[in-house]
């Protein structure tokens, strides 16, 4: 060949030359990818994992940690560990105090695990330096066995590795917002995973895969059935399904719950009537509860929503919420049973601001409730906005245990086509201040039982995962459900972090796309706060199905299902007000957030038409009349959906090129939206405003009635 043929073959090469990506990869392993590192630091882990040591007997939860390690490994490194009772140099062990009495010569911290802590550290054992993974429970092993996977995946030392961990919360729990006929209320990826239709027979290995996910978070709980499901999900046919799927959950540690529908004894004619104080309806809920523990020995409880949307409960007898939850956690106590009782509540005869009256409904009942009663908080008063200040019950119920309820699935934040990264929400939240004392504690510290010293304590996210190939629907929701369960493990995680670790495992470890994509999910929730409902607003979206902009809606049968009821927008001002002269929802907090928030000028801008009605041209802190800031907010959350989108576009080499062109794909739909949000609302906000628009403003390209018109029929997610 001439030099100059052998130089054009050389560029030839190097221009096609695209990196490889092995498989085409279609979301479904999530986080738990595998794949292999390259062969140095791939050789480095296998030096780590030459064996993997149980020394007794294993349970069904070891099996599962050692198959994981195994796959892990196998899949990291090319080299699957062999499974061996006897140490030996190199080997993870795993050991409980029971399996392993050598571990107490090592004088390890063991007690400050708990139940289901682990420890991970490298160690001389019987004169052989293993990498130790030890825990007082086989969870606990299982968890550890998950940490150090992440470790590894994320590119931890393994060598000088030591580090411990304990849950901060002790139930972790999914709540399934799935349908006995596998529609999900609110779900975006498709039909239930849950096929009620062929359980308990067939059992898809997709559940373990499930069960796996979750365990690799630690959580520990998981509500199988919608809290609006019907009350034959407690018939024996639903019974028998149910502890075929807690089965199959059990070794990774999960147990199961089922939602009660208060009427159920009534609605299944076997009782006439589900009064919580007739002794017939006490006793129908015993034996029911005894009929589930036959089958289901470790059943969970029961999660209710009482009285709350059309929902039946205690009220529609003249009773309360104690004494409905009370009758019922009465029902599964024998057997170590919790009932989870939520705390969202509004009435239809209520003029009340829907905002206060959770509060002024369970405030009352504090010390009232049995001990194995949780009380389930949404994060903020209203209904999962995407910003809502954190619910006053927070701090304000120290006889009770107080539980977090969060959303997972984005409802309100742009289903499964936006991206918004939720850890930073959930951060916001769990770091408020409540302020009861000077300063303290935050809500994590209620949550997470330190602050009131409560020992039932509870995390629980409505979750985003269906049928769909990729679990949650899109490849960035998957993070949702990651942060989600980081945070219920430990609630002073933080977004940034745990943002890392999940793109590290979940896309690439490379430095370039870790910060990149990192960068991408911190600034993605507040770009949706800013073209949906910025400075406070909020509840804007269209009926019924919640999807796009319907500030206008003002025909729904009842006051408070109506946007205009929440921003109050006229020629005067916008916002609602919530100070002392108005529904003085600010009471609620404690009195040095309640000064705060009386005063529009004290109040943060994030938090303005949340709490103050204010003139359109009322001075912001910026210098711009609140009319300008409105408006640049709106403006400012497309720019940064735009930003993300030239981020991804960038990261092109680098991802794989079927989660690329999916997630490319999204950015563009959102952006679109973000633009038809920030349209629709300027639009409205103008015709009720009067104002012209700011110079240099663009104008909303179609007009308010055209906005107006757009008819979403089969928009997913309404259950
Ligand atoms: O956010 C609202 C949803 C309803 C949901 C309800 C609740 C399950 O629009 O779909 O019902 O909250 O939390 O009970």
């Amino acid at each position: 060949m001439s030099f100059l043929k052998k130089s054009l073959a050389l560029m030839c090469v190097l221009f096609l030359a695209k990196p490889v990506f092995a498989i085409e990869e279609d979301g479904y392993d999530l986080w738990l990818r595998y794949r292999p590192l390259d062969s140095h630091s791939g050789s480095k882990l296998a030096q780590h994992a030459q064996a993997i040591v149980y020394a007794a007997e294993p349970s069904q939860t070891v099996n599962a940690a050692v198959a994981e390690l195994r796959r892990g490994v196998g899949g990291m490194s090319g080299r699957t560990p062999a499974t061996v009772r006897k140490l030996r140099d190199g080997a993870l062990v795993l050991a409980t105090p029971a399996s392993m009495p050598a571990l107490k010569d090592l004088n390890l911290p063991m007690v400050e695990l708990g139940t289901e802590g682990y420890l991970l550290r490298g160690v001389r054992l019987q004169g052989h330096r293993v990498t130790l993974i030890a825990a007082n429970s086989d969870v606990g092993l299982l968890y550890g066995a998950f940490a150090w996977l992440r470790l590894a995946r994320t590119g931890a030392d393994l060598a000088t590795l030591t580090t411990q961990s304990t849950p901060k919360v002790k139930l972790r729990m999914l709540n399934h917002w799935d349908n006995l006929d596998r529609t999900v209320e609110r779900g975006y990826a498709g039909e239930s995973i849950w096929d009620w239709w062929s359980l308990p027979d067939i059992r898809d290995p997709r559940y373990v895969d499930y069960a796996r996910a979750n365990a690799s978070l630690g959580i520990n709980g998981t509500v199988l059935t919608n809290v609006n499901s019907k009350a034959e999900v407690l018939t024996p046919a639903w019974i028998a399904k149910t502890a075929a799927v807690a089965d199959i959950l059990r070794p990774y540690g999960i147990k199961v719950y089922l939602t009660a529908r208060f009427s159920a004894p009534l609605e299944l004619k076997e009782a006439s009537t589900a009064d919580p104080l007739d002794p017939a309806v006490a006793a129908w809920w015993k034996s029911k509860a005894n009929e589930i523990y036959k089958a289901i020995p470790d059943f969970g409880g029961f999660l209710v929503k009482a009285n709350s949307e059309g929902q039946p409960g205690p009220q529609d007898y003249g009773r309360n919420h104690a004494d409905g939850a009370n009758m019922l956690a009465r029902a599964v106590a024998p057997h170590n049973g919790v009932v989870l009782w939520r705390a969202f509540v509004y009435s239809p005869e209520s003029r009340e601001d829907r905002a206060k009256q959770a509060f002024n409904e369970f405030k009352p009942l504090d010390g009232r409730f049995d001990s194995n009663v949780v009380i389930q908080v949404k994060n903020g008063a209203i209904d999962f906005q995407p910003r809502e200040p954190f619910h006053p019950l927070f701090g304000a119920m120290p006889k009770t245990a107080l539980g977090l309820e969060l959303q997972i699935t984005k409802e309100y934040l742009g289903f499964a086509t936006h991206l918004a990264y939720l850890g930073t929400m959930y951060e916001e939240l769990l770091k408020a201040d409540t302020r009861l004392r000077d300063v303290g504690p935050t809500v994590a510290e209620i949550v997470d039982g330190s602050f009131h010293h409560t020992s039932s304590t509870a995390m629980a996210g409505v979750a985003n995962i269906g049928s769909s190939r990729m679990w949650s629907g899109s490849h960035f929701d998957q993070a949702n459900w990651y942060v989600f369960g980081r945070m219920a493990w430990d609630p002073r995680a933080t977004a940034r972090d745990v943002a890392r670790e999940w793109v590290a495992q979940t896309f690439s470890a490379k430095p370039v796309v870790v910060d990149a994509v990192t960068e991408m999910m911190m600034t993605s929730r507040e770009a949706v706060v800013n073209y949906m409902t910025p400075l406070g607003l909020h509840h804007l979206m269209d009926t019924g199905h919640h999807y796009g902009p319907g500030p206008w809606v003002d025909n729904l049968q009842r006051a408070d299902w109506n946007p205009v009821y929440y921003h109050k927008a006229d020629r005067n001002g916008v916002g609602f007000d919530r100070g002392p002269g108005g529904s003085n929802a600010v009471a609620q907090y404690a009195p040095a957030w309640s000064r705060v928030f009386s005063d529009p000028h004290t109040t943060p801008d994030e938090y303005l038409l949340w709490f103050h009605h204010l003139p359109w041209d009322y001075s912001m802190r910026s210098g711009k009349t609140l009319w300008q800031e409105v408006i640049a907010h709106y403006d400012a959350g497309v720019l940064s959906v735009a930003d993300s989108q030239a981020r991804w576009v960038k990261l092109k080499p680098s991802i794989d090129p079927l989660r690329h062109a999916d997630v490319a794909a999204r950015l563009a739909v959102q952006l679109r939206e973000a633009q038809w949000w920030r349209d629709a609302c300027i639009a409205y906000f103008q015709s009720v405003s009067g104002l012209p628009l700011p110079n240099g403003v663009r104008p909303p390209p179609l007009t308010l009635d055209q906005y107006k018109a757009r008819r979403f029929s089969f928009a997913p997610g309404r259950g």
